[in-house]
């Protein structure tokens, strides 16, 4: 390659976060430009008929979106160094699952410790979403842009399931997490063994851009679980790592019938947060699509980003939270990998994810499945 990928982005996005980190990991040349830039302005947006982030423009030319997509592609292309995908199924089942679950299931801790602490927060939000904003604006343009941009994701907050009335919860979860995950990361390196897989890279998200980063949850991070913020430093180093820190460091990744306690626990706490939410965005789109059933016209057409809110029983409390089609395009690479697998695979995967509660994530299924098609999700 004579040229670098180029990725449109920015520091405090969210899905931005498993992109750069994948390229920073396996050292593949990369320029990184805010997504507000004029190239992306003037040809990016048009071409994709949408604002969002992370893209890269490969050294070819092409132009692709979507933080998964992304890493798939790269992978596909043989630029990982480090293998993104364990080999052992059962492993692999499980770093899918953490790749869903990082994506989409840690948004409420990342969107409340965001924008619910104005005081500690939002000196330092201002700075990092000047990236994005088009550089001519005057000092009022950018203060009305800013204002708009965090007003659309404090309401995006309210959807996933930020309410005054959930905010303490929320925080005991999290909490929750930090110390499940900093017990399992006494024992290794990375979710899985020595090297990060798609399970690390769907954690990530969440845990860097947002809770790493922005001051309040940063301290919480640092103070409270150490453990957690040197991994997400080991997650975004670029340079070779040569790690030396662990009593009995894993050689390689964990194999099916040596998945460690502590990794089970962190299974089960998935399974606590995020199995009756996922549950109730099934069977509200079974509700959806046999709604639009004399429609067919809508339901092939391009969809937005939710279909409607689904309610659903979280830690005591029935909450409802928007029900987006690209969760189950995530989902369905754990279905089709389960699939698969042999039948003596199957069974084991089988029995460690009802062990942690994780069974609905195998068989509760829409009848239809995601596609993406230029830049949007439809139903295939
Ligand atoms: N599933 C997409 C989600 C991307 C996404 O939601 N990106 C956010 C930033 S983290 C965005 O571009 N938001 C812009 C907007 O909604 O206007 C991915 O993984 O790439």
């Amino acid at each position: 390659m004579n040229q670098d990928f180029i990725l449109y982005g920015m520091q405090a996005s969210l899905y931005t976060g498993k992109a750069r980190a994948y390229m920073r990991r396996n050292r593949i040349p990369v320029t990184e430009r805010g997504a507000g830039h004029p190239e992306y302005m003037s040809r990016i947006y048009p071409h994709m008929q949408r604002f969002i982030m992370p893209v890269i423009e490969t050294p070819e030319g092409d132009i692709i979106q979507d933080g998964t997509d992304i890493l798939e592609y790269l992978e596909g292309r043989g630029l990982g160094l480090e293998p993104l995908f364990p080999r052992d199924p059962v492993t692999k089942a499980v770093a899918l699952l953490f790749q869903l679950f990082g994506n989409e299931g840690l948004l409420r801790p990342a969107m409340h410790y965001r924008w619910n602490f104005d005081d500690e927060n939002l000196d330092f939000i201002k700075v990092s979403f000047a990236d994005v904003l088009p550089a001519h604006l005057d000092a009022a343009g950018r203060s009305a842009a800013f204002d708009h941009a965090s007003g659309r994701m404090r309401k995006a907050a309210m959807a996933f399931g930020v309410f005054e009335t959930t905010y303490a919860l929320i925080e005991k979860s999290y909490a929750e997490f930090l110390n499940l995950y900093s017990a399992h990361l006494k024992e290794t390196y990375f979710l899985l063994g020595d090297t990060p897989t798609i399970g690390d890279y769907g954690l990530f998200n969440p845990l860097y851009a947002h809770l790493a980063r922005d001051p309040k949850p940063a301290y919480l991070m640092k103070t409270t679980a150490p453990l957690v913020w040197n991994w997400v430093e080991r997650m975004n180093r670029p340079e070779a790592t040569e790690e030396h820190t662990l009593d009995d460091p894993q050689v390689g990744l964990y194999v099916g019938n040596d998945i460690p306690e502590t990794l089970k626990a962190l299974m089960t706490y998935v399974g606590e947060e995020y199995a009756a939410e996922y549950s109730a965005h099934v069977d509200y789109t079974e509700q959806w699509l046999a709604k639009q059933g004399a429609n067919p016209e809508k339901v092939k057409a391009p969809l937005g980003r939710g279909i409607g809110f689904a309610e659903f029983k979280w830690r005591g409390e029935f909450i409802s939270s928007v029900v987006m089609p690209y969760r189950f395009y995530l989902a369905q690479r754990l279905w089709d990998h389960f699939d698969g697998c042999s039948d003596k695979d199957r069974k084991t995967i089988r029995k460690l994810f009802t062990e942690t509660g994780l069974t609905a994530f195998l068989a509760k299924r829409p009848s239809r499945r995601v596609k993406r098609k230029n830049y949007h999700e439809e139903w295939a």
